[in-house]
Parts: C-alpha cells; structure tokens; sequence
C-alpha cells in the first residue's frame, strides 16, 4: 500500500479514533452497540497500522493504548485527599426502619432516598485533569490506596477523555460480568490454572496484575455512583450527580431509583432480593442515600461512614450439606473434574445436590473428604461451588480422600503436569475424551448437527459406528437404525443434519476441531484472515499473531495442531466425504464494495419464513453487511415480517419502520451485489 502522507495520516487517524471511541461508549457503557464487531475491527486495524507507520501520532486517549502493555515493577501508593468512606450495614426491615427514624430525627424532617444496587466489586476512585484520566487507585484502608491507573485504562468503560474538559474525581466499583468469571474459570480449568472462588477475586486478581496486558483480557467493567470532587459541577442531589456522572461519559447503573418513604425503599430491596440472581453481574446489597446533599451535609460523617446512607445486606447465598461422593469426568482435553454429590440443600432459590470441586488439587488443598460437612456457594446463575469444609463437624473416622491415580474410563495413569492443578487423562484415544470431542464437534457454535445428543455418540462411539469426527461423514441409515430409539424417522433426520453441515463455511469446522484454546471467536478469525482450512494448515506462526486479538498461545496450539500427521489424514477424510474446508463469509475487507439496501441497516426478522430459514437470511444479509438484531426499537431500518408474524410486526408498525414480506427480502438479497 502507497504511504499516507502525514496531513492524511493525522485527519484519518482523528477520525478513526472518534468514531471507535463512539462504538466503545455505545457497546461498553450503554450497553447498546451499534455497528457489528468487524466492523470495529476493521476501523481499530486501520488505526494501528497508520500508527504503526507514525507512531507520533500515538496518544494516550487511542483506543490502541487500552491494550495494555506496560509491566509494572509495583504498585505505587496514592494518599486519597477525600477518604473513602464505608458503609454501615443493616440485615433486616427493622434495623433499616431505625435507620430511617435516626435520620428523620436528626434532620427535623422527611427526606427522600436514593437507592442503587450495591455492586459486588473493588472500590475505585478515578481522576481527571481538565478531562483526560489522570489517575486511578484501590480504595486501600480509605486513606491510601495503590495506583492501579495502567490496568484502569485497559477497563473500556472507564473514558479516558469525558465528554468536557472538567477536572473531577469520581469513585464507583469495578466488577467482572458473570459470565466473564465463568468464561475465565473455565478456561483456567482447561489451563489447568487455580479458579477464583467468585466474580469479586477474580476482578481484585485482574487489577492487581503487574503485567496491564493480564487485566485487558479480563473483561472487566464498572458502576461509578460518587462524585467525589465536583470541579465546577454543580449537583444538589445524588440522582442528580448519577446523571452528571452518565452525561460525562460514565457507567452508572440505570436500577437506582428515588424513594419518598422508607415503605418504597423496601420494596425496593425486595424487588431486587427476588431477581437478583437474574442480574449479570453480583449484587450483595442495596445502599440507600439520602439524596439531597444539603441533607447530607447536615448529617455528617461518623469516623468511618456517613450517617446519611447504610447497606441492606443480602443473606449470603451459602448453604451447609454433606458431601457424599465424588463424581469424575473428563474433558475433551483430558483433564479430569471432580463433581461434589451432596444431600440436596436449598440455595439461591432452587435445590441442588451437584457443586464444583474445581480440580484434584482443590480437594487437596482444602482437604475435602467424604462425609464432611461442606459449605457451598452460589452466585446467581454460576453453577455452586464447594467453599470449605467445616472442621469441627468432621466425623471422627473421617479420612482424607484418596484423589484417583488412572483414568476411571480408560484405566490409563494420570499425570499431573507441572503448573498445572488439574490431574490429566494423556491417552489420545481414551473413549471419554473421543466422545467430548464428538459432542464439541456437533455442538450449536461447531458444526451445529442436531440430533446428536451425548448419549447417540457414546453408542455410535462404543459400537465401533464412529471413532473419530470424519467417520460421521461416512454413517449410513442402516447403522443409525441398529441404535437404541433410533427410528426410521429420526434416522433419516440425523442424516439430513449430517449432509447439511458439509456445506458449513470453515469457521464452524476449525473450532469444531477442538483446536486447544481455539474458541468460536478465534475460529472466525482464522477462518476469514486464512480463506480455508488447507491454508491455515500451511499458516505461520507469525501471520497468525499478527491478527488482530491472536496471542502467541493460539498461534502456537494452531502450528502444533497441524504439526500431526494424523491431523492432514482426518483432513484429507474430511475432504473425501464432501465437508467443506472453504471460508464462505464474505470477508471484511470485501464489504466496503457491497452495494445492498442492507448496507449498515438495522434489519428484523419476524414470523415464518418459507425459502430460507431464519439462520440462512440472517447470514445473507450480515454478508451484504446488515446488521439483524433481535427486537424491535427505533433503530431498526426494517422489520421483514414472515407468515403469522405477531407482536414484532405490530410493534413495528406502531414505530412507522419500514416492513418487508419474505419475498421482498429475496428480491433485495437477489438485487444485491459485490465488487
Ligand atoms: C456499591 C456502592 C458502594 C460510598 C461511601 C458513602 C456512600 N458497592 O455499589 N458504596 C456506595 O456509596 C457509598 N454506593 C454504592 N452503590
């Protein structure tokens, strides 16, 4: 590519950075994205290659910079000028009607309150000089805390630039999503890594990395609720300083309410107590405030919390049972995991009687043994974990558990490779790790052949039908009929669902391959950047890295995947039976050439479609560079209404968009073309 000049280079640059950050705000703080994620990628990769050509043009506001990077020898100390106060607590209706009462004395009057969820995170405090993020620290004892500001900037929903020049110093909690704390444990599992016992570890362990490119990967997010130091703002009440806070660029969360007795407060709390486990990320309270400052000032502070706000606390969702058994499975990898089976107990609103022991060294570590008594834990919708043994209800001939030394499946001796916690089945052709990499395989985001339940591959698997993925592209009605509640009908659906996933593009194969540390996301990349399955087996460790997002980890479990003999062979089998190994998306940097009227549309689909299916028009018109969303809003561009649509479509109509018929929709994807 010709070199931009410099004058180019720096308005392109301006302009890339300012519509990234836009993408940033509207996907990490309002939580509403409004392009597609290549679409990201490709703008952030322009940028980085402009810069990379002139990195003066670097500045610390470039959304490049929240990479991380920086190793850090330590963390320096930060005094705080305002102290970060603590709250007080209260457990029941009660204590917090006393609350209540204390303050309507002190006051003289009635006041109203504002309530937020209380967010299960680390405390932070967050500085700005004349708009640009200076500076970041823990809480600490509330006087000191550590400058944590590298790792800060790698959390996206912290701007580094607001919205005005203002020099403000703001607090609020930093938390991990749920689903990131699971995601993260499951991959330290399969790492054979040690697990954080829940989201509020896992989020302190991510800031208090010294290497800033840990903490960019943790999926980090934040709720800031203080305006520590106003600057020029001007705020009479807390609500009010929470919409300040969001107008400036800020996260704060959008349940916080204003309550005009403690009555509503309650129901407040009982409102959130109920569906708390249905919020994604962990709550452990409520805190109410009272909201006009005024107020606030004229209650003061004792030494360690204000008398103008308390916590209601939530009763932990922990539970105490016996632990009866210990179940092992192994992975597609091989790594075994233990399984607690317990008397079942009640916990976070349903009972269970399964928790996760993590791995062999957790047993050990916490000296877990049958017949104790074991306290589990459950945050929302994460599966329950084994916290600890309590000690003094061991019985008196309890033992310690005898962690298994061979397979339980294959009888193959297990290893406990270095660094790792987690106790390895290495037989390449154990049954139990064939069967997972078959379920991978099939699995919704692989392959996505329906039909084929864990149970149908363990039988095809142990009657010699199937021994590896390529021998599914070989299975005939016959042999599906000689397994159990297998019918005629069903038979034949399995082997339609079979025949149609040959014509998958690649990307669903190279992740159902089961590729270590290859996820869905990855595979897309690969696939797009490689264009086949052939050329990414020929990939360069360092065209690989040099991808946006690929670290040298997948870089290098790709090389050695394809390092295997075997590997070309199940290829070459794969290929013999018809499956597809071509990328066929349209890759990004072909969509500029797109002229649809799908181009940057916000498109829903609704009712039964008749030609295509919903998966196929959803990806027809992504390729034409649409963008298909879920629910209607007055965002979407077009509704494309199929027979019985209901609800979607008369939503639609209400908001005058735009409605397609089915065939209006095909006439659209037949008239489109690409360059
Ligand atoms: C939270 C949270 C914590 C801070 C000191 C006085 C009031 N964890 O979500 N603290 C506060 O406010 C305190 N608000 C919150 N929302």
């Amino acid at each position: 590519m010709e070199p931009m000049p410099f004058q180019t280079a720096e308005s392109r640059v301006a302009e890339l950075r300012a519509e990234l950050n836009q993408y940033a705000h509207e996907y990490y703080v309002q939580d509403q994205p409004s392009v597609e994620d290549f679409v990201y990628d490709k703008k952030y990769q322009e940028l980085v290659e402009i810069e990379t050509e002139y990195p003066d043009l670097i500045t610390p506001e470039s959304p490049t910079q929240r990479v991380g990077g920086k190793v850090l020898e330590g963390f320096e100390k930060v005094v705080h000028d305002i102290p970060l106060y603590s709250l007080n607590d209260v457990f029941s209706k009660e204590e917090l009607i006393a609350f209540d009462e204390r303050v309507k004395k002190a006051v003289g009057h009635s006041v109203s309150y504002c309530v937020e969820l209380k967010i299960d995170g680390l405390s932070i405090s967050l500085k700005y000089e004349n708009g640009i993020f200076v500076q970041g620290a823990t809480r600490g004892d509330g006087s000191v805390g550590e400058n944590i500001t590298e790792n800060l900037k790698t959390v996206k929903s912290i701007p580094i630039r607001l919205k005005e020049p203002l020099s403000i110093e703001v607090r609020g909690e930093c938390y991990m999503p749920k689903s990131s704390f699971v995601n993260l444990n499951q991959q330290r599992e399969e790492e054979g890594k040690d697990v954080f016992a829940n989201p509020r570890n896992a989020a302190a362990g991510s800031l208090r990395q010294l290497d800033t490119r840990i903490a960019a990967k943790r999926n980090l997010s934040t709720f800031l609720y203080t305006l520590a130091d106003f600057g020029p703002l001007e705020s009479t009440t807390q609500d009010h300083a929470l919409n300040e806070m969001a107008r400036l660029g800020f996260r704060t969360n959008p349940e916080h309410r204003v309550c005009e007795t403690i009555e509503e407060v309650w129901e407040y709390i009982e409102k959130f107590h109920e569906t708390r486990n249905q919020l994604p990320y962990e709550i452990d309270g409520i805190v109410i405030k009272v909201n006009e400052f005024s107020v606030q000032d004229d209650l003061g502070f004792t030494v360690k919390a204000p008398r103008w706000a308390t916590a209601y606390k939530f009763p932990p969702e922990e539970a105490q049972t016996t632990l009866v058994a210990i179940d092992w499975t192994i992975g597609r990898t091989g790594v075994l995991t233990p399984t607690a089976i317990m008397e079942p107990v009640r916990l976070a609103g349903t009972t269970v009687g399964r928790a996760s022991l993590h791995n062999s060294d957790y047993i050990e570590k916490k000296d877990i043994r049958l017949k104790d008594t074991i306290l589990v834990y459950k945050a929302g919708d994460i599966i329950p974990e084994v916290a600890q043994v309590i000690l003094e209800k061991r019985p008196a001939d309890s033992e310690p558990y005898p962690v298994p030394t061979r397979c339980p499946v294959c009888e193959s001796e297990l290893v406990h490779l270095d660094e790792e916690v987690a106790l390895r089945c290495i037989n390449p052709k154990c049954p139990a790790q064939i069967k997972e990499g078959l379920s991978h395989f099939v699995s919704r985001n692989a392959m996505n052949i329906d039909g084929l339940g864990p149970r149908v591959l363990a039988q095809m698997f142990d009657k010699g039908l199937v021994s590896d993925v390529a021998d599914l592209y070989a299975l005939d009605k016959e042999q599906l009929l000689t397994l159990d509640k297998i019918k005629d009908k069903s038979a034949e659906n399995i082997l339609q669902a079979i025949d149609a996933s040959r014509e998958n593009s690649v990307e669903r194969l190279i992740f159902g391959l089961g590729i270590r540390h290859v996820g869905a996301k990855a595979a897309g990349i690969l696939a797009e950047h490689f264009g086949s399955l052939t050329a990414l087996s020929k990939a360069e460790k360092e065209e690989i890295v040099s991808l946006n997002t690929m670290g040298e980890t997948i870089a290098d479990s790709v090389v050695t995947y394809f390092e295997n003999e075997e590997v070309h062979e199940l290829m070459q089998e794969l290929e013999d039976r018809g499956v597809n190994l071509a990328y066929k998306g349209i890759r990004a940097s072909q969509l500029e050439n797109v002229e649809s009227p799908f181009k940057d549309k916000t498109i829903v689909l609704t009712g039964k479609l008749v030609e295509y299916t919903r998966e196929d028009a959803k990806e027809k018109i992504q390729n034409l560079g649409g963008k298909v969303t879920g629910s209607v809003s007055k965002k979407t561009d077009i509704v494309v209404a199929g027979e019985e649509a209901g609800s979607k479509l008369t939503k639609a109509q209400g908001l005058g968009i735009e409605v397609w018929d089915e065939q209006q929709m095909i006439q659209a994807i037949e008239e489109s073309h690409q360059e």
